[in-house]
């Protein structure tokens, strides 16, 4: 008996998901609000940035065989006999309260369109407790059925990483978070089409924990790197060099400390799960490191201005250049960029401002060139903030006749500490000190 599946949110999440669902035989229907993106899914176009290995070749093969095919209307789906939901889980803009408005309309629209006996899967990331709370309500209104009798309910939280989308979805252990065991076996069924990886069923909360506790874990790794490098900075240790012999221990993984965290996932996730445990548990431990991370901007600012003043430049009077836009290394996408953070505080002190990034996908406040020459001109500081291959390979004498003053703030440990100083830079690098 086929299967037909229809996919809600065609994104990093959505597409590969349905793609790959569709190149393992079963129909899929693709849904989302963008016509922009249905019509260039349709005519076998990858719609989103950012280099996906095989995506473009699986996408024609499926459009194709007409195993795919996408759509902005939810009635093409009311056969569906299983509906899988990968729209953004956003925090509202300048908050710290999850945006689940994208995740309550689509709801309400399978609720109208839902056939008994089908299923309803939740991939987005979301606070422990909303598929009880949230979802099933919604679609029990709306659809005038009873979850866990006339349809299945679950969540089966992504595991995505751009770059890599296919290959985590083609191998990675999954978590099935069922509302009963027939819809556990349901899931199970599905997702062994989709992945090699190990598929666990459990029940709905436990999945919902697992996913915000995986990128909470993340978050509080970095801001332990983070806080240990300003340890460092402030004691004069190398935290690279500490780093070093501590991650011999084998149980130990110091990560790397930075300019900020960035991203469409790591920076929220803390935020819903301390959401979804409101009024019985104090997320204050967890949210101390998020504060720790989105502090980096400002740790980065005060090195710079420091830089400038041991250098008697006044900092509305300084040419700064930043060099990365991107949240991630060899990445477009600029989502939470700690580097805009930096940006609109330095513009809001008198600086004037030149953002470097050749990857970058265009950011709504901050205008950036791809012209590294023409950014370092006449520079007095020179402010790495992401690890991008290219800032690696500059030669320092040729950065260093363009600049107007030879300074570098290096908030990733991109340079090298000896050549800085052959070279004559005065310079601060996040974990190894100043050399001022
Ligand atoms: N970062 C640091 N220091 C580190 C690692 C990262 O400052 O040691 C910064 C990065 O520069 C970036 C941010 O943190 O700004 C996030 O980096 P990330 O490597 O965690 O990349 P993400 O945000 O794409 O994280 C994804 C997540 N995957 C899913 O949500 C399915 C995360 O759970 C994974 O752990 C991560 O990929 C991964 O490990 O690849």
């Amino acid at each position: 008996m086929t299967t037909n599946v229809a996919v809600v949110g065609l994104g990093y999440v959505g597409i590969p998901v349905a793609v790959k669902l569709a190149s393992s035989g079963t129909n899929v229907i693709g849904i989302d609000i963008d016509e922009t993106k249905v019509s260039k899914l349709n005519s076998s176009e990858y719609p989103l940035r950012g280099k996906e290995p095989d995506i473009q070749g699986m996408l024609e093969s499926v459009i194709s065989n007409d195993s795919f095919r996408a759509t902005s209307d939810f009635t093409s789906a009311s056969d569906a006999d299983f509906w899988m939901i990968c729209v953004q889980t956003p925090l509202f803009h300048g908050s710290v309260e999850p945006n689940l408005g994208t995740l309550k309309k689509a709801l309400g629209e399978i609720g109208k369109n839902l056939k008994k006996n089908s299923t309803v899967v939740i991939e987005s990331t979301i606070p422990p407790g909303t598929t009880e709370k949230v979802a099933i309500p919604l679609l029990q209104e709306i659809s005038g059925m009873t979850a866990g009798k006339d349809f299945g309910v679950g969540h089966c939280p992504e595991r995505v990483m751009p770059g890599k989308l296919l290959h985590n979805l083609s191998n990675y252990d999954r978590v099935l978070g069922a509302i009963n065991s027939e819809t556990g076996s349901i899931m199970h069924d599905i997702y062994s089409r989709i992945t090699k990886g190990e598929l666990r069923i459990t029940n709905i909360r436990t999945a919902e924990v697992v996913k915000t506790f995986e990128n909470t874990y993340r978050d509080a790794e970095i801001a332990i790197a983070n806080d240990f490098a300003k340890y460092c900075d402030s004691v004069g240790v190398d935290f690279f060099e500490v780093r070093e012999h501590v991650n011999r221990v084998e149980s130990r993984n110091l990560h790397l400390p930075g300019g900020g965290v960035g991203g469409h996932c790591i920076p929220k996730d803390t935020w819903l799960l301390a959401h979804g445990s409101k009024g019985v548990y104090d997320p204050s431990f967890l949210t101390m490191a998020r504060q720790v991370n989105d502090s980096m901007p400002e740790y980065v600012f005060n090195l710079c201005y420091g830089a400038l003043r041991k250098a008697s430049i006044k900092l509305d009077e300084s040419k700064i250049t930043i060099l990365g836009l991107s949240y991630l290394e060899e990445s477009d996408d600029v989502r939470n960029s700690p580097s805009a953070v930096l940006y609109e505080k330095l513009i809001s002190e008198g600086a004037d401002v030149r953002v470097h990034d050749h990857y970058a996908d265009d950011h709504p406040n901050v205008e950036h060139t791809t012209n590294l020459e023409s950014s370092l001109a006449g520079s007095d500081i020179l402010i790495v903030m992401v690890a991008h291959e290219k800032y690696r390979e500059m030669n320092l004498s040729t950065v260093k006749s363009v600049m107007r003053n030879p300074i570098v703030i290096d908030a990733r440990n991109v340079f090298s500490k000896q050549i800085l100083m052959e070279e004559g830079f005065q310079f601060s690098i996040i974990g190894r000190g100043s050399s001022f």
